[in-house]
């Protein structure tokens, strides 16, 4: 019998900054760019349950983000704090979560920084799985101090579904039997594959609900979908065959930053470039790689419009000035005419280095 755990952090950098500054236990948190009275430009990487109530949530404008903490505040909720994102802290405690899960099952995939499929099998039943998941959230809390919610299927899809199924602090256990019912009531939405914009086309259709859209053949959906339609048949009845992916090594290590006022200032703009790369460089050498053969450079232009570049050397490289050199050379067509013809202003750039070697 297959039995598939997924973890998922709670609000897992809000949690972070909130176990490290006690002054913040309790109060609503929001964990992203600096909002600037408002005027910020960046977005919300995640915000802890108390800040969620007032609407607030990941990938959402850090502006609009304060204005709707401001709103609650006037309305005698209490005072949201703004923090800035702390990549390399959240890394790392992000490793010793996984430690801890590798430490109760045998084959892991770390699936992003916070969230991660591990193989219950062995446990035999999923009563021995549910312990085993019990076991897991105890040290977490216990050694880290953060509260995970834990989902068990007969597959990741039913996994990954339960462990958002009672969020914070939860565990959820589907066995196979109960994997359809399970499905069934949920929106569609939860249903991973299905984003806003296949939601929106198939609440035009009335279909709300994944018992609505097991209405349809597979026919049917393979018009409406194509090959994912053959796929989606299979999934809403809890059907889901991938294996967990475990020889996972990350492709590429980059840093990307939107400035606080669009511009074309050579020399602001070269400063900027000179610190992602030397964060880069960092963050390269902290994941254990030695070298690198390619360089992106990514510019966003106030517009919005945007475009990568990218320079593949002959031999991997090994040094931080090569990285900074080339990613200038890519930069500079975008400051000048030749890229830049009508001297659009620069609203963001990013600098990622890909094709890495450990020796
Ligand atoms: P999630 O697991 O999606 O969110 P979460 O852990 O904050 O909250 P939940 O309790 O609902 O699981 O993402 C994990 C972390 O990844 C999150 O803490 C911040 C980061 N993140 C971003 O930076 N940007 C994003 O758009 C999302 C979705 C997450
Ligand atoms: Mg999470």
């Amino acid at each position: 019998m297959r039995i598939i755990g997924h973890l998922d952090m709670d609000a897992f950098f809000a949690a972070i900054e909130e176990r490290e500054h006690p002054e913040l236990r309790g109060r609503p948190v929001v964990v992203g760019a600096d909002p600037e009275g408002g005027h910020g430009r960046g977005v919300v990487s995640t915000a802890n349950y108390p800040a969620r109530v007032f609407g607030i949530h990941s990938a959402m404008p850090i502006s609009r983000a304060w204005k709707l903490a401001e709103a609650a505040r006037r309305r005698g909720q209490p005072a949201t704090v703004f923090v800035r994102v702390s990549h390399r802290r959240y890394g790392e405690v992000s490793e010793k979560i996984m430690a801890i899960v590798r430490g109760h099952a045998p084959v892991v995939e770390e699936a992003s920084i916070d969230e991660a499929y591990f193989d219950l099998s062995f446990a035999g039943s999923f009563a021995g799985a549910a312990d085993a998941a019990r076991r897991i959230k105890a040290e977490i809390k216990a050694q880290e101090g953060l509260t995970a919610s834990i989902g068990i299927g007969p597959n990741k899809l039913i996994a990954k579904i339960a462990s958002d199924f009672q969020k914070p602090d939860g565990l959820t256990v589907v066995t196979e039997a109960e994997a359809e019912d399970f499905l069934e009531p949920l929106p569609v939405r939860k249903i991973p594959g299905i984003g806003p914009k296949t939601e929106q086309s198939l609440a035009r259709l009335g279909i709300k609900t994944v018992r609505d859209l097991k209405r349809f053949t597979p026919e049917e959906l393979q018009d409406r979908f194509g090959k994912w339609g053959t796929e989606l048949y299979e999934r809403i009845r809890g059907r889901h065959e991938s294996p967990l992916v475990t020889e996972w090594e990350p492709k590429s290590v980059g840093e990307q930053e939107t400035f606080a006022k669009d511009n074309l200032d050579l020399g602001f703009i070269f400063d900027r470039l000179w610190e992602l790369c030397r964060g880069v460089w960092r963050r390269f050498g902290a994941e254990g790689f030695q070298t690198f053969r390619t360089v992106v450079v990514t510019v966003r232009f106030a517009d919005f419009d945007t475009s990568t570049r990218s320079y593949t050397l002959a031999q991997p490289a090994a040094s931080p000035r090569l990285l900074t050199f080339e990613a200038m050379k890519l930069l500079m067509p975008f400051l000048d005419r030749r890229e830049n013809p009508r001297g659009k202003l620069i609203r963001l750039i990013g600098v990622r280095v890909e094709k890495l070697g450990k020796e």
